[in-house]
């Protein structure tokens, strides 16, 4: 692997658990960041603050519990990480109160330059920083799902290798990408049941259509099967 002079993609983390991100020198991603398809940098919000406890959290202004993270660490460390030119920018805000996250917007997110996570931790962050950079940079508070994590990273590592796997180059044959579960060629199908050798385990066998060789009754049985599941699973489709 030849490395590129110039990265497709840049992602920038803030966290208080740079730790967290270490998965992501594994696998695809990892292959991506060390081949220099992708830049990758971790940062540690607390190099942003300036007390001899490194707070990033106070107590919430009209009450409730947990804690909320400043707005000063996190405005240093994104004017830091941003820079002048956010242009091609996305500021990526992991929240369970953001927008649902999919497929469309992972496609999306693959068109951008570069992508800055900003990965809160507590009850969450100082509502003036998203409305500070909101009027500055794109930003996009996005949820996983309808349920509630401990902090952005885990929510971060997902966004990011749903994101790099769509950038040419980082899947070796890019057809995987065309049949699977959500891609928009599928119309909302989930993706069909696969089978591989061998031919008969612990008694369950392989379909027979499927060792047919008739690529016309294969194509019309896999479709058939993904509708059923996706009916089953109660999903919607286009
Ligand atoms: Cl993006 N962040 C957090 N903290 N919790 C979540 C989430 C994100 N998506 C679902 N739950």
């Amino acid at each position: 692997m030849t490395p590129l002079p110039t990265p497709l993609l840049r992602l920038d983390v803030v966290s208080i658990f740079p730790e967290y991100l270490s998965p992501l020198s594994l696998s695809l991603v990892g292959k991506a960041i060390t081949s220099g398809l992708v830049g990758l940098r971790v940062h540690d919000l607390r190099d942003w603050t300036h007390d001899r406890h490194r707070t990033v959290d106070d107590t919430p202004y009209g009450g409730g519990a947990g804690m909320v993270m400043k707005p000063e660490p996190w405005g240093e460390a994104l004017d830091d990480v941003l820079g002048d030119d956010t242009a091609d920018t996305t500021l990526v805000v992991p929240t369970p109160s953001g927008v649902p996250y999919t497929q469309a917007v992972a496609a999306s997110l693959a068109t951008r330059k570069r992508l800055v996570f900003a990965c809160g931790r507590y009850e969450g962050i100082d509502a003036r920083v998203m409305a500070y950079y909101r009027d500055r940079v794109d930003t996009q508070e996005i949820s996983l799902g309808d349920y509630v994590l401990n902090g952005g990273e885990v929510a971060a590592l997902a966004i990011i290798e749903s994101v790099v796997r769509l950038l040419p180059g980082v899947i070796g044959n890019p057809e995987s990408l065309v049949e699977e579960s959500h891609s928009p060629d599928l119309d909302g199908l989930l993706e069909y049941p696969v089978f591989t050798k061998p031919l008969e385990w612990r008694g369950l066998s392989v379909p027979d259509v499927l060792l047919s060789g008739h690529h016309a009754k294969i194509s019309a049985w896999r479709r058939e099967q993904a509708e059923r599941l996706t009916s089953d699973r109660q999903r919607p489709t286009v």
